[in-house]
């Protein structure tokens, strides 16, 4: 599928996904979403591709929902399209790991959808914010519930109630983000960490991705069951010998995702 507001370039098993509509700050609206969920889909079938890093321009990953095409929509047309509800959960089906590369904005819904990736690394000029509340609105997919489980409460409510941004430092004090690098070296490190993910075994960290994500979802006890259970189950697979062996004879795994 030829996308229009995304641009997807596969190279050495890391598809980089970036979205581009610049006009709009990547505003995100009802084509880009969908395109991004069949590019995203379209990822996971490919073998070709072992990670996937999403990002934007340098001044702005996405500056949230498109406010001109949300502006005159009705409760009724809201509730009837369930308005970005089957994209967003598209999105967190994503089985291979996704990589969100942030520089510039990061608002709304642009901020939503970095925390729907596995994890974040930003530029130093990155600025993560919930403004919705300045619209009459608040978050709509999950900014609410993941933002407050990933830098707790009062960081959370400061920022859905006041409007107000976090900037890269505040955000890796915070634990919303792994790691913060100078403007430049933002695609580099992001593709870096992407290629060191690919060298894995796609069964040890699809297995890793859905056991993290399970502490989300679950109780810990409930989450450490299901975690143990994966442990066990990787056991069952030739990497797992491949990988305890190459540890024992001293040289490099060669992972076959059996
Ligand atoms: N939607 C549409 N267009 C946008 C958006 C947006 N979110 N953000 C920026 N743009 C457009 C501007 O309208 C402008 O277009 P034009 O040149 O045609 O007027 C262009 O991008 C450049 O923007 P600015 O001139 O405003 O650039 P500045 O550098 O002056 O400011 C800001 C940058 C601070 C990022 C500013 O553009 C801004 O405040 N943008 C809006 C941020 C915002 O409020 N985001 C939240 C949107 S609501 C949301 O995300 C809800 C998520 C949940 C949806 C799911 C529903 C279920």
């Amino acid at each position: 599928m030829a996308y229009q507001t995304l641009i997807v370039e596969i190279e050495d098993y890391i598809a980089l996904i970036r979205l581009n509509r610049p006009d709009a700050l990547n505003a995100l609206n009802a084509q880009l979403l969908g395109e991004l969920v069949d590019a995203l889909k379209s990822a996971d079938e490919n073998d070709k591709v072992r990670c996937i890093v999403i990002t934007g321009s340098e001044k702005a990953f996405a500056a949230g929902a498109d406010i001109k095409e949300m502006s005159e929509k009705s409760f009724v047309d809201m509730f009837t399209t369930d308005y970005f509800g089957p994209e967003a959960e598209a999105i967190t089906r994503t089985r291979k790991p996704i990589i969100a590369a942030v520089s510039g904005y990061a608002l709304g819904g642009g901020c939503e959808l970095a925390l729907m990736c596995d994890f974040i690394i930003c530029s130093e000029s990155a600025k993560f914010g919930q403004p919705e509340i300045n619209l009459g609105v608040i978050a709509g997919i999950g900014g609410t519930q993941r933002l407050t489980r990933f830098v707790g409460k009062a960081k959370a409510m400061d920022m859905h109630l006041t409007g107000r941004f976090m900037d890269a430092t505040e955000a890796e004090r915070s634990g919303l983000v792994s790691r913060v690098v100078p403007n430049a070296k933002l695609i580099p490190e992001a593709m870096a960490a992407a290629k060191k993910i690919s060298e894995k075994s796609m069964l040890a960290a699809a297995a890793a991705k859905e056991a993290v994500n399970r502490s989300y979802e679950t109780t810990l006890r409930e989450g450490i069951l299901f975690e143990r259970r994966l442990f066990h189950g990787l056991f069952a697979t030739e990497d797992q010998k491949e990988g305890m062996a190459a540890f024992l004879e001293k040289r490099e795994p060669q992972f076959r995702d059996k």
